[in-house]
């Protein structure tokens, strides 16, 4: 008999997101890995001196001054804006961009110097932070269907939204994958999007906001499975894949 493939988790989470959005009416946009730090890092609003944008933290690529390995897809979403606004059309619009990042640390357990996010970005005359609540408890509904999920938001920070919020998610019931259940986790950030990154990327923002957010999508793959080791997710090793 033919042996079949196996989807890999990420991909498994990246399909199941992108169905989930799309029926809330968000489209999908992916861009380059080898960034400008203009896209991933000024026009987010991070500030020159920020240790995101350390040696420690980040890929610089010799031989290619003022670029680096994307730390995370929000210059995707720069990239979007910009070029809509090129196009002459305005708000409002939705895309959600999962993909790879990197980030220069040392690896563990927890920790990947490559792994996937996804990022998600609404722009409108009336986009709210409750929109943005709404938006994420439908996305974590679906995902763990046949369970009961609440979300709940504690204030947070981050340097390209604000007001910035961290998105804890509680499941109950029989169907509640062992790991989580009963448990508030962690799942994301998000908040509305710093008018000065609107302001950045051609949005105006007297006229137009919007909420922004970011998951790691490894962790989740690890939560959502059981996964003890985020290294299996990026080892390319058939004993793990063939498991899903
Ligand atoms: C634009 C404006 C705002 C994206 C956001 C986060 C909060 C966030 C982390 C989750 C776990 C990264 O993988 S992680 O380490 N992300 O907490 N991301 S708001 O905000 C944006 C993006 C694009 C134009």
């Amino acid at each position: 008999m033919q042996e079949r493939g196996h989807i890999h988790p990420i991909s498994s989470l990246i399909r199941e997101a992108n169905r989930i959005f799309f029926d809330m009416g968000f489209s999908f946009e992916e861009g380059p890995l080898l960034e400008d730090e203009w896209h991933n890092f000024d026009a987010l609003n991070v500030p020159k001196d920020h240790p995101a944008r350390d040696m420690q933290d980040t890929f610089f690529v010799k031989g290619e001054p003022g670029m680096v390995l994307r730390t995370h897809t929000s210059p995707v979403q720069i990239r979007y804006m910009e070029s809509q606004m090129k196009k002459g059309v305005q708000p409002p619009y939705r895309v959600i961009v999962p993909g790879k990042v990197f980030r220069n640390e040392a690896t563990d357990m927890t920790h990947e110097a490559e792994f996937f996010q996804i990022e998600g970005l609404a722009v409108g005359e009336d986009v709210t932070l409750a929109n943005l609540k709404g938006t994420l408890a439908r996305f974590f509904k679906e995902l763990f269907k046949g369970a009961q999920v609440e979300i709940r938001f504690r204030p947070s920070f981050f340097p390209f939204t604000e007001p910035s919020v961290e998105v804890d998610m509680r499941i109950t019931g029989e169907n509640a994958p062992a790991k989580l259940r009963d448990k508030w986790i962690e799942m994301m950030g998000a908040g509305m999007v710093h008018p000065q990154v609107l302001k950045n990327a051609g949005v105006d923002p007297e006229k137009y906001q919007g909420f922004a957010f970011g998951m790691g999508l490894d962790r989740l793959a690890l939560l959502r499975w059981g996964i003890d080791d985020v290294r299996h997710m990026h080892s390319a090793d058939l004993r793990f894949i063939n498991q899903f």
